[in-house]
């Protein structure tokens, strides 16, 4: 039998002896029971210098978002966060009226190193109040930023400042914690990466994806905050899939892909082609090698942040999606009615002579026909299905991005479809195959 001390104390050791001199330090306030002394000296300077990219960490990459810039001030990381309305673009023919930060929704996405102290100042642009919570820190409880509870609730016009120590890596989040309902739905939320301090460890590559949904029905422009069920926008990074950018990465590298879920009610099992992947991280604590999860599908639940991590051994053009069949649908594939098996040609052409010229019902054999390009759609929405895909449309949308493995690459950017060798493409069987192997089509 092992105890949990134990248990707890191996893991300390290892994760300390996978890096050298003062990260060991660093990495030692990733386990449990030392969090909680770190937790309770929240005055406590950091000895450590300010983490800098590529020599301290591999910066991460998130698709479709931008980073928060920082700089330097007598040694500290100092960031403004400006909470504001932003115009937002999910996809060609979709934009919304959002609320995010510095003109981006998601906020930008914030990058440290463990040990860094860091200074956010929090302006608020918005016309209610809001406050800014560091989910899944160990912060002092003055930190916390929950309205009321812990802090001020800051009113429009005001600046806050925050100001602590990283104590821990991973991947964590922020969002409001004052009329959160709202300006959540409304898409205020952001990642936050923490590296450990060192970039042997690092992989290759290093991507974040933050998971939400939204309602917007066709036609407006404003995210619904009432909406509990029937969300019809499920995005990556705020993005819907065509518009989703590839995850490009050369053959043989090591990634790591972070997901985080801020989105109202809506677990997501998030499903990765063509590998099989570790689970090495929930919610910024790491997870000893010989207790990781291994798999094709994370399930990430609201308010958490799951970590994976595999060898891009295989070349292609993987899909990666919520596996929940209606978050893989954009806005036009909701409220549709039944009519697979229906043949509605007569119903089609009285109203086509009577109501609406060029009505046409959608779906009697199935929803892929709505996926056809250039079908018309009320203004301002998007049809149910992705876009066209090398071969035919991909009828997916919504939460779904694309995984490109190369051999040869020179840059990350889009490489293009992928073109697959001689005899590895699924192809229609010839008479000659069908005869031969006694298949009647
Ligand atoms: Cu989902």
């Amino acid at each position: 039998m092992i105890t949990r001390r134990q248990f707890m104390q191996k893991g300390a050791v290892a994760a300390g002896a996978a890096t050298a001199g003062m990260a060991v330090a660093a990495n030692l306030l990733s386990t449990g029971e030392i969090r909680a002394d770190a937790r309770n000296a929240p005055g406590a300077d950091s000895n450590l210098p300010p983490g800098q990219p590529d020599v301290d960490y591999r910066p991460v990459v998130t698709p479709n978002n931008p980073k928060l810039p920082w700089k330097m001030v007598e040694g500290v990381k100092v960031f403004h966060l400006v909470a504001e309305e932003v115009e937002h673009l999910f996809a060609p023919g979709l934009k919304a009226k959002c609320w995010g930060y510095n003109g981006s929704v998601h906020g930008p996405t914030i990058e440290a190193v463990e040990g860094d102290r860091v200074r956010f100042y929090v302006t608020n642009r918005l016309p209610e109040p809001t406050t800014l919570h560091w989910h899944g820190l160990l912060v002092p409880n003055g930190m916390d930023g929950v309205g009321g509870l812990t802090q001020h609730i800051i009113h429009p016009g005001e600046t806050y400042k925050y100001e602590f120590v990283l104590r821990q890596h991973g991947t964590f989040m922020y969002h409001p914690h004052h009329d959160e309902m709202t300006q959540m739905a409304l898409g205020m939320m952001g990642l936050f990466i923490i590296h450990p301090r060192g970039i042997d460890q690092a992989p290759d590559r290093d991507f974040a994806i933050l998971l939400s949904e939204w309602k917007i029905t066709p036609g407006t422009s404003r995210p619904d905050p009432n909406e509990m069920t029937e969300f019809n926008i499920l995005t990556m990074n705020a993005a819907v899939y065509p518009a989703t950018e590839p995850l490009v990465v050369k053959q043989g590298q090591r990634v790591r892909i972070r997901f985080g879920n801020l989105g109202a009610m809506d677990h997501h099992p998030i499903h990765l082609h063509g590998y099989s992947f570790c689970v090495v991280d929930t919610d910024g604590c790491p997870i000893p090698a010989a207790a990781q999860e291994r798999g094709a599908t994370v399930l990430v639940p609201v308010g958490s942040t799951r970590t994976i991590e595999f060898m891009a051994d295989a070349p292609g053009d993987w899909a990666m999606h919520c596996h929940m069949t209606h978050h893989v649908m954009n806005q036009m594939g909701h409220g549709a009615l039944n009519l697979i098996g229906v043949d509605t040609e007569k119903i089609d052409d009285k109203v086509r002579s009577t109501l609406i010229p060029g009505f046409m019902n959608m779906g009697q054999a199935g929803m892929g026909d709505m996926g056809e390009m250039g079908m018309d759609v009320p203004r301002n929405s998007i049809p149910m299905v992705g876009g066209q895909g090398q071969y035919d449309p991909i009828t997916m949308g919504g939460m779904f991005t694309i995984l490109k493995v190369r051999p040869d690459l020179t840059s990350y950017d889009d490489p293009g479809w992928y073109q697959h060798p001689a005899g590895t493409l699924a192809r229609l069987a010839t008479p000659e195959e069908l005869k031969r192997d006694g298949i009647s089509g």
